[in-house]
């Protein structure tokens, strides 16, 4: 670990302040010698000057590389260092090219920041987005400069007889020593953060595939030996990625291979490097023993997410790191649609929307409010890791289906279409994505309203979506009103309106869409209206109503808003029984478990025992024993909103009364529904040989569900039938799903059945990482009883499994206490936070983006309410007084302290 210097000013980059790269790069022919405490890198790259902008020297980045040697043109040159930085001054002044060789070294197995070359357990992988590439050579470590690559590896062949680059082999060979060496040529120019290289022991699944143009290509997952039986689901999912891009999209694969590697020391979900993605081996590996269906579709959605980078971001890339979401949101946007075109029917594709949503407000609001709130297009930024956020992935990607909504399914294809006619192989903005998707059609609302629509570009924060309806009897008309507001966010005290788009539908009393005429059309048509709202406030007029509607508002979360529908209990249990909108079905039973909560939660007093009244309950049955309902469907009508989610609610927010009255209410459920229960679990608990489909895997889920209510229940009257009955069906299990959720049944409902249990499942699953991250996370994350959660937090941290420099396992138990256990980690005697600082301390020494995501988990603070809020300043303080703080961690907690 390199000790970092006290810190100085932050360094802010802004988007205003771009410029175009003074050279740019069009080869670059880079030749490893492997080896993992000095890895030699051989760079020859070939140069010219940028004459469109004004001359001056070439800087380029490094970072703790050791300079050996530089070659201007096959002669001597001078240079000078910049901090880390190489600048050489006297280069060729006309446009003409020039060659520079480079030569320098690097260790590999000091990285433990895993950014640039570093080891896995022994195998090499580079890991380059964003900044990663400056840690292997010298270079313009900038998207906008794409070079073409010639990559030459060198090692060791018994230590590392697999060795990858981006592209095509062109040639492999012995070497003196027992070495030999792999050449591979990427037929694409790309940016640098593109760039990978792997080399170890692998073995890998391979498929030859026959695309729509008649082209093969193999396609091949890499893993550890050992892991074979656990690559199949991975492949399955890659096959299905490029048959959808090409059938959806029209955009084939352009590379005769496309490969995927695993590892397990991995910062992040996985990087899309050009035909060699690296994938974090949770997203990678699975079987039925192993895996649970929500693992098979993340790596589904993950193996997705890569694959189609390879368009929305590889062939047509960001100019600058500000455009983030142009990849990124896009290519969000374009993995949750592929998993929904999975789905086989409408009640499937609104389950995959209504877990996406649920991220979305989760994680995605609470930043949009917090310290570190920002655009989807960001304006400035000290370390651009902290940028890859839930609001430039997940609100960027609302912001691209807003634009779909706007413009209509076949309209973004042809906007889409324009935007590869336009930009492939360039390096663009988010203005020239939008810009494209109007242009396709320029009679559409988007285009229309282009300019204001990019606000959501440039403004942050969640807005409110304020709606009153009007029913006139006399006139059969019914005045819907929508108004809107954005609350302030750090930088940007006033907003202008944004354009949403508001999907509705009009519901009379039995339950049925009315067909909708809005005033001064000729023709009503039925279901499902849009609605454009441009304005801070704005009437729509239904004519022809009979009789007061009920109104079902922003019908699939047509837009990234929090909605105040000013209706009752009624009208909400009205929706939640009938709406033919299952998104907003869902969405009315939660909003009557959000108003009960947040009623017990402001009430004086202590929690009391029935936060729940038999209306709701009643209608919870009524959705639990529905003949027809999906069981997916009901599980998530029957989950609770979850406590961050209730803490968004409030003005001041008391973790342990939050925590308090969600734990009652779902007592109150488990008890008073258990007869429905029992049958729900018995009616569900066998789904026949184990696939991992929507409809099987949904019913595996209200099973778990079920039995985690009878545990509870069981608890509270000391019945030992259902504990004993989880514990059989977590030793029978036929697949980790049911066997991870017979454990979880124990372990929340805080069973003595646990304990044996826990040692169990540890003992069954010793030599499977993943499985063990689990057996971590399920206890850092067990309901809080006492307190009793931290000191075994703190227990766990010392078992010989814990390795805090494996980002899976810091995961694993750090952050399923601090950031998904908010009762166990918000203590009144402040040792929560406490543990909080030591580890973002330590962390930070070890892998600063890992220790900066860390530092995020107390975000909220200034919600909190007392003893809370103070004994969470003074640690966030604590750790800001530290002066060699890496740049990741310091802009988090200036940013939380400001
Ligand atoms: N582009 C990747 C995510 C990613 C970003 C940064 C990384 O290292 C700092 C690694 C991966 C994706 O969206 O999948
Ligand atoms: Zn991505």
């Amino acid at each position: 670990m390199q000790l970092r210097e006290a810190a100085g000013p932050a360094m802010v980059i802004r988007r205003e302040d771009y410029t175009p790269p003074p050279f740019w790069i069009d080869r670059i022919e880079l030749t490893f010698d492997l080896d993992p405490t000095k890895t030699r890198v051989l760079n020859k790259m070939s140069l010219r000057r940028n004459t469109e902008v004004p001359a001056q020297p070439l800087r380029l980045d490094g970072e703790d590389l050791n300079l050996a040697r530089v070659v201007l043109n096959g002669g001597g040159c001078s240079f000078k260092m910049d901090g880390e930085a190489l600048v050489l001054g006297n280069l060729p002044e006309g446009p003409e090219p020039f060659e520079l060789e480079i030569f320098t070294t690097c260790s590999p197995e000091k990285n433990t920041q895993l950014s640039g070359l570093y080891l896995s357990q022994g195998d090499f992988f580079t890991q380059c987005e964003a900044e990663g590439f400056r840690r292997i050579t010298y270079f313009l470590d900038r998207p906008d400069v794409m070079a073409s690559y010639t990559v030459t590896l060198r090692a060791d062949k018994d230590k590392y007889p697999v060795l990858l680059s981006n592209g095509n082999l062109v040639e492999q060979g012995e070497l003196a020593d027992n070495r030999h060496f792999a050449k591979w040529v990427d037929p694409h120019r790309k940016p640098s953060y593109l760039f990978a290289l792997v080399a170890g022991r692998l073995i890998s699944r391979e498929q030859r595939i026959l695309t729509r143009s008649g082209k093969e290509h193999l396609l091949q997952v890499y893993v550890r030996p050992g892991d074979m039986d656990k690559t199949e689901h991975a492949m399955n999912s890659l096959i299905a990625s490029v048959v959808w891009d090409e059938a959806r999209f029209g955009l084939p694969l352009d590379l005769e291979r496309f490969m995927i590697v695993a590892t397990s020391d991995f910062n992040m979900g996985a990087m899309e490097n050009k035909g060699l993605n690296i994938f974090n081996t949770k997203y990678v590996l699975a079987n039925s023993a192993t895996a649970t269906d929500t693992d098979f579709a993340n790596i589904e959605s993950v193996v997705g997410h890569e694959y189609f980078h390879n368009w929305t971001g590889n062939r047509i890339t960001c100019r600058d790191w500000f455009q983030l979401s142009l990849k990124e949101g896009l290519t969000v946007f374009r993995d949750q649609e592929f998993s929904m075109d999975l789905c086989a029917d409408a009640s499937a594709r609104a389950v995959k929307r209504i877990e996406d949503v649920r991220v979305l407000r989760t994680m995605q609001f609470p930043e949009d409010a917090g310290p570190m709130a920002h655009p989807v297009r960001p304006d400035q930024y000290v370390e651009i890791n902290n940028f890859y956020t839930v609001t430039v992935y997940e609100k960027g990607a609302e912001v691209v289906r807003m634009m779909q909504t706007l413009v209509g399914r076949e309209g973004f294809r042809q906007g889409m279409d324009l935007y590869f006619q336009r930009h492939d192989g360039q390096a663009v903005t988010c203005d020239d994505f939008a810009q494209a998707i109007a242009d396709a059609d320029p009679d559409s609302a988007l285009a229309r309203h282009l300019p204001q629509f990019k606000r959501w570009y440039s403004q942050s924060g969640t807005p409110r979506l304020q709606a009153s309806g009007r029913y006139d009897a006399a006139e059969r008309r019914y005045t819907l009103t929508l108004s809107q507001s954005c609350p302030a966010t750090p930088g940007q005290s006033e907003k202008q309106p944004f354009v949403i788009p508001v999907a509705l539908g009009l519901l009379d009393a039995q339950g049925q869409d009315l067909a909708l005429r809005l005033q001064g059309e000729a023709q009503a048509s039925g279901g499902t209206r849009l609605l454009v709202l441009t304005q801070a406030s704005e009437s729509f007029v239904f004519e022809d109503i009979d009789a007061e509607p009920v109104p079902s508002l922003l019908r699939g979360f047509s837009a990234p808003v929090i909605v105040d529908n000013g209706l009752t209990d009624d009208q909400l249990l009205h929706l939640l029984a009938h709406d033919s909108d299952a998104f907003n079905r869902w969405e009315a039973g939660q909003q009557l478990a959000l108003r009960r909560a947040v009623q017990a939660v402001r009430a004086e007093g202590s929690v009391g025992a029935a936060p729940l009244d038999e209306a709701f309950i009643g209608a919870m049955r009524a959705v639990l024993c529905h003949p027809t309902l999906d069981a997916a469907l009901k599980e998530l009508v029957l989950t609770l909103p979850a406590e961050t989610y209730i803490a968004e609610q409030l003005d001041v927010v008391d973790p342990q009364r939050i925590h308090a009255v969600r734990e009652t209410m779902r007592e109150q459920l488990a008890g008073a529904l258990q007869a429905d229960w029992a049958w729900a679990y018995e009616q569900h608990k066998d789904n026949g040989a184990y696939r991992p489909d929507p409809v099987s895997s949904g019913r595996r889920a209200l099973a778990g569900m079920a039995l985690t209510m009878l545990c509870i229940a069981a608890r509270d009257t000391g019945d030992a039938v259902w504990p004993g009955k989880a514990y059989q069906r977590f030793k029978d299990a036929g697949n980790m799903t049911d066997r991870f959720n017979a454990l979880s049944a124990l372990v929340v409902s805080g069973q003595p059945l646990a304990r044996d249990a826990l040692a169990r499942f540890h003992a069954m699953f010793q030599d499977e990482a993943l499985v063990i991250d689990k057996w971590f996370a399920l206890q850092a994350g067990a309901p809080d009883r006492g307190g009793n959660v931290l000191p075994a937090v703190r227990q766990l941290m010392t078992h010989p499994d814990f390795n805090l420099k494996n980002p899976n396992r810091a995961r694993s138990v750090i952050f399923s206490f601090c950031s998904a256990n908010p009762a166990g980690f918000h203590r009144s005697d402040a040792a929560g936070y406490v543990f909080w600082s030591e580890r973002v301390l330590e962390l930070d020494a070890i892998n600063p983006q890992v220790a900066a995501r860390l530092a995020r988990a107390l975000d909220r603070w200034k919600k909190l309410a007392e003893p809370y809020r103070s004994a969470a300043r003074e640690a966030i303080a604590r750790v800001a007084a530290k002066s060699d703080l890496s740049a990741d961690v310091r802009e988090v907690v200036t940013r939380a302290l400001a």
